[in-house]
């Protein structure tokens, strides 16, 4: 059941601010439009068969079975995501933007996510207000924080941070009183999303100054939007463009529809009500696999290390198309390329080429990257296995960003989760208000398989 006619409840407890309780409304306004459609599905159509599972999709990582609702953003194999019904380049030109930027900025990105609606500049003002009023780490994070081996993995310390937080759940301690309603659930989601929005980019900069800039650390600006302060935080460049790199950056991988690794791994921990600093947590440790979110690290690695190889000469498609048949031969991937649904260029990829081309064209590395685009795909199609030989979003995030100095490529996936913890936990809220259940889909045994094959 989506749920209606709620008296927030937590307002009782403390006074929201003006901007808390505009989203609340318009998500509960949104809720109370799509609430018709979900009764329907559910009570006229529940048998309505959507596919058949083939015991292929079985052994094969559950691809293309249509088995979950994620209301935020929709993925198509050749046009790529949608943030509500629009495509990245729509949300590129009609989301509010920084003062003399042209970026769509993310967390206008996450508004929209939440609520359907492109957001005021008005409205955008009043979100980085209220995300700059709930963003001090408490003590006991920093402690943690600071105390972590330097050679910890940013990765392994980004979710160490969001479980530190985890105490602060409004859901979780709402839940723990015993007195909260299934009705309710939403509204707690959605303090825990802001909150834990807010905090993450705090978070995700104590952790860049501790390991790589011996911890000195640079205040948080309250007068900054969220992904501008971000950037003056990680404190690699003083140009106003690293800013809209950031900003770029963090509005392009929000959302990527619920059935990749980070999204779905958050996705499911919710439903078992696990508040949204554990579910985030355990979404941030999928993400630091190289077959997701780590392959921007290794993509730079693997550019760095190509470059290093050419040792100054020019690269041609002819020699990249040989470094690529050596790591296939090596029985590696080639990072930044492929993809589990897209079958075509990831418009995340065209968006920061053309950011790239036309703002820093001659840098060693992005040219490699071009080279790499030409190269690339028809080795990968050579392969006859490849189903999408095309550069996905982390061909050229890392690329984009050590033109700006900041080249420790094993933060580079951090930068992704600050960004997908705006998608995550809109679709967390998003979750509850719909009242799904816990997940729980059925797993089979080898022999139960081959019994099914063979009647
Ligand atoms: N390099 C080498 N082999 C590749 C490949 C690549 N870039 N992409 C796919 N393949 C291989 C697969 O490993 C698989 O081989 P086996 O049958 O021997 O196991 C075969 O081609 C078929 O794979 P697929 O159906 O085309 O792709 P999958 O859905 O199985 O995998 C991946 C999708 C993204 C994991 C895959 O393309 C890959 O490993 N790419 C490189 C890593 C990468 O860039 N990951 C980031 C993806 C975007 C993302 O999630 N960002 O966070």
């Amino acid at each position: 059941m989506m749920h209606k006619a709620l008296r927030f409840p937590g307002r009782q407890r403390r006074a929201f601010s003006a901007v808390v309780d505009t989203l609340k409304h318009k998500i509960q306004g949104l809720a109370e439009k799509k609430a018709p459609q979900l009764t329907a599905l559910r009570k006229e159509h529940g048998g309505k068969v959507l596919g058949e599972t083939t015991v292929g999709q079985c052994i094969g990582g559950m691809r293309g079975i249509t088995c979950m609702i994620s209301e935020t953003s929709l993925l198509d194999p050749m046009e790529g995501i949608r943030y509500r019904g629009r495509t990245l380049q729509d949300c590129m030109d009609q989301l509010p933007k920084a003062p003399g930027s042209k970026i769509g900025l993310p967390e206008a990105s996450f508004w929209l996510l939440l609520t359907d609606e492109i957001p005021s500049d008005a409205e955008v003002k009043a979100l980085n207000e209220e995300l700059h009023k709930r963003s001090a780490l408490p003590e006991s994070v920093v402690k943690t924080i600071d105390s972590l081996p330097k050679d910890t993995h940013p990765m392994t310390q980004l979710s160490i941070g969001l479980l530190a937080l985890q105490p602060t759940s409004e859901f979780g301690k709402a839940y723990r009183s015993g007195t909260l309603k299934k009705n309710e659930y939403w509204v707690y989601t959605l303090e825990d999303a802001l909150s834990l929005v807010a905090k993450v980019p705090i978070l995700a900069a104590r952790i860049f100054r501790n390991v790589f800039m011996e911890g000195k650390h640079i205040p948080s600006d309250p007068s900054m939007d969220w992904a501008g302060n971000y950037a003056q935080m990680l404190g690699v460049s003083d140009d106003a463009l690293f800013k809209d790199v950031t900003r770029m950056y963090l509005m392009l991988h929000a959302d990527h529809e619920a059935g990749n690794v980070s999204a779905h791994t958050t996705h499911l921990v919710g439903s078992a009500l696990s508040d949204p600093y554990y579910s985030y947590a355990a979404g941030v440790c999928g993400l630091a696999g190289p077959l997701h979110g780590l392959a921007n690290q290794e993509c730079l690695r693997w550019l760095k290390n190509t470059r290093q190889e050419l040792g100054g000469k020019e690269p041609t498609v002819e020699v990249l198309t040989q470094f690529a048949k050596d790591t296939l031969a090596s029985g590696k991937v080639i990072p930044g390329f492929g993809h589990g649904v897209l079958r075509n260029t990831d418009p995340r990829y065209v968006i920061q080429r053309q950011f790239a081309q036309d703002n820093f064209p001659n840098d060693p590395l992005v040219k490699l990257a071009e080279v790499c685009f030409q190269a690339i795909p028809p080795v990968l199609e050579a392969t006859g296995k490849v189903k999408n030989p095309w550069p996905n979003v982390d061909a050229l995030s890392g690329t984009c960003m050590q033109y700006f100095g900041l080249d420790q490529e094993d933060y580079y996936t951090v930068i992704f989760a600050v960004s997908r913890a705006l998608g995550c936990t809109s679709n967390l809220v998003w979750s509850r208000m719909m009242g799904l259940p816990i997940e729980r889909p059925k797993s089979v045994t080898l022999d139960w398989l081959s019994t099914k094959a063979a009647e």
